[in-house]
């Protein structure tokens, strides 16, 4: 341990640690902008300056070590100055537009220049007017109000291993952009949105879709129905204050109902119709030899569209199973429109997921439209159904519960899972095993598969014979993965894995891109809890024992992978 001292406080801390942990340790929040917690600090911004004691040298605390003995003060007249001049400098080429920016009262920027009390700029404004990116569906990029602090290239280079923004020009000209000055609709882009949670400011965000929502709300003719993910139940209520994890399902259910949605369904449950579709996949493979093993996952459009543009070779290993988002569109403008008397036409569906990619799913031509019309009409994010709901003057914190509406809403808790890394993988097997064996698992908690390590493996034991899995967020850590199964596809033999979950955020969905800003592994963590909780908490554990996901095979599919489920609910991928 190492001796230090912040603003006269003495503290140990371990040896590597920044001043600016330090600090937060001593409980003093040293302000900053380009650093974040899940990247490498670079020291581009300076706002984060402190003073060793006693010497006139300014220090980084985002990478500056602290060594022993050190006494460093964080605040006086002159830190203060020198960081209200750099905001000064960057506020003179940043637009003032707060009041209509998607950032405003949530915004990095403008929290410091709140806090620093700035009224007015010295410098001189100058903007210069770049167009607004809104090519690729998902994902907006206004390079105006863009700060440079390198936070979206970090993350989209060095943790999500995409490379599609990128810094451009040299010194005093450098500028942000996508790859190889294309645009994002021509970048390697995935959408992932993890460029939009980590931007401090306004200058990436989520397509909004809200507008055409409301108007559809209104008309009496169209019948509007909405699904919410796994992973908004435990994030969306950091937006009205709650702690990250806290489970508020059925309040947004009510809320949904009083925004004016006539039905509300749960993509958990049609998270629970996957595990069926999917495992049956799965095991077809294994045990018939009906296709290539391993058998990728399908449910991330951020992984799906990195294997489009990466992983050519594999895309026949990648389950041909939709999404649970793109499920449930199917299944509501054919299955329940039938079943509701309801003419398809007229039914404008709407999911609320915690993702970007998401966005650009919905539209895809592969089969997201084998109800005759788009199955999901509009996606909205976590965050933007937070600003839904304050637009309808809903108290969410005071609403009452209520339930899904059934039979597309009821779940198990292997359907809730899905949104946190291991949990499509711990769901599948639950099913797998039982489909395989004939008989439950013992403990059906299958912890090897959950936790934020960032490639997981492990063996289970069926029937006597060994099926080897892996679990992998976070993009970056794919390559290797990929690496290995092609290796081991070369080298012929048995494969290295049977089966492998991927997830292009880091943690699953619980930290997608459209999520309530601001987490770490903290949040990631905890939101992940509430919903093992949720999961721990259901009457029913397995997919298979859903008792609407075997109405609906009996009433209108048949058996998985029938020839109608391979129409409604199963795709294909381009090169
Ligand atoms: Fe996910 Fe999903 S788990 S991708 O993260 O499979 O967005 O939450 O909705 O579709 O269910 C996102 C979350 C989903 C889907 C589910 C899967
Ligand atoms: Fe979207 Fe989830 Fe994939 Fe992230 S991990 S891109 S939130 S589906």
């Amino acid at each position: 341990m190492i001796n230090v001292k912040i603003n006269g406080k003495a503290l140990q801390v371990a040896e590597g640690t920044t001043i600016l942990a330090a600090a937060k340790q001593a409980n003093v929040k040293i302000p900053s902008l380009c650093y974040n917690s899940d990247l490498p600090a670079w020291a581009s911004c300076g706002i984060c300056i402190v003073r060793q004691e006693g010497t006139a040298r300014m220090l980084r605390a985002c990478c500056t070590k602290v060594t022993e003995g050190m006494s460093v003060i964080t605040h006086d007249p002159e830190i203060v100055k020198a960081r209200r001049t750099v905001l000064e400098l960057i506020l003179s080429n940043h637009p003032q537009e707060c009041l209509t920016c998607t950032r405003n009262n949530n915004c990095e920027l403008q929290s410091l220049a709140a806090e620093f009390g700035l009224r007015q700029i010295r410098f001189d404004h100058f903007i210069i007017d770049r167009p607004i990116d809104n090519t690729n569906d998902a994902i907006v990029f206004d390079r105006n109000k863009c700060i440079n602090c390198g936070r979206c290239v970090e993350v989209c280079q060095q943790v999500q291993g995409v490379n599609a923004i990128e810094y451009q020009g040299r010194g005093g000209k450098t500028v942000i952009g996508p790859a190889a000055l294309a645009n994002l609709a021509d970048s390697p882009c995935v959408r992932c949105g993890q460029c939009a949670v980590h931007c401090p400011v306004g200058a990436i965000y989520e397509a909004h879709g809200s507008r055409k929502i409301w108007d559809r709300l209104a008309d009496p003719e169209v019948t509007t129905v909405v699904q919410i993910a796994p992973a908004v139940r435990v994030a969306l209520g950091e937006e009205f204050g709650l702690e990250p994890g806290a489970l508020s399902t059925k309040k947004i259910y009510t809320a949904l109902r009083q925004i004016g949605f006539n039905y509300v369904f749960d993509t958990n449950f049609s998270a629970d119709l996957t595990i069926m579709e999917e495992g049956t996949e799965l095991i077809g493979r294994l045990l018939e030899g009906k296709g290539e093993i391993p058998l990728f996952t399908s449910c991330c459009p951020a992984w799906v569209d990195y294997a489009e543009k990466n992983c050519h070779d594999l895309l026949p290993h990648v389950s041909s199973a939709k999404s649970p988002q793109q499920m449930m569109g199917a299944m509501i403008k054919t299955y329940w429109a039938e079943k509701a008397k309801i003419d398809p036409a007229k039914i404008f569906s709407v999911s609320v997921m915690p993702c970007t990619a998401k966005k650009y799913e919905c539209k895809r031509d592969e089969s997201m439209n084998s109800s005759g019309f788009q199955d999901v009409d509009s996606v909205l994010t976590t965050r933007e159904l937070a600003r839904f709901i304050k637009q309808a003057g809903i108290d969410f914190n005071s609403l009452a519960e209520s339930e899904a509406d059934n039979p597309l809403g009821p779940y198990t808790g292997a359907g809730t899972i899905f949104g946190a890394t291991g949990g499509v993988m711990e769901a599948a097997l639950r099913t797998a095993y039982a489909v395989i064996t004939g008989s439950e698992l013992g403990d059906i908690n299958f912890v090897p598969a959950r936790g934020l390590q960032d490639v997981k493996e492990a063996t289970v034991n069926v029937k006597g014979k060994d099926l080897r899995i892996a679990v992998v967020h976070q993009l970056g850590n794919v390559a290797a993965v990929v690496d290995a199964v092609r290796a081991s596809k070369a080298k012929g033999g048995e494969p290295l894995y049977h089966f492998i979950e991927v997830m292009a955020c880091r943690g699953g969905c619980v930290s997608g891109g459209g999520q309530p800003y601001g987490a770490d592994d903290e949040v990631r963590a905890k939101r992940a809890t509430g919903l093992y909780t949720d999961d721990t908490k259901s009457e029913i554990r397995v997919s298979h024992k859903n008792p609407y996901v075997q109405q609906v095979y009996t009433e209108y599919l048949g058996k998985p992978n029938s020839e109608k489920a391979h129409h409604l609910l199963h795709t294909h991928y381009v090169k």
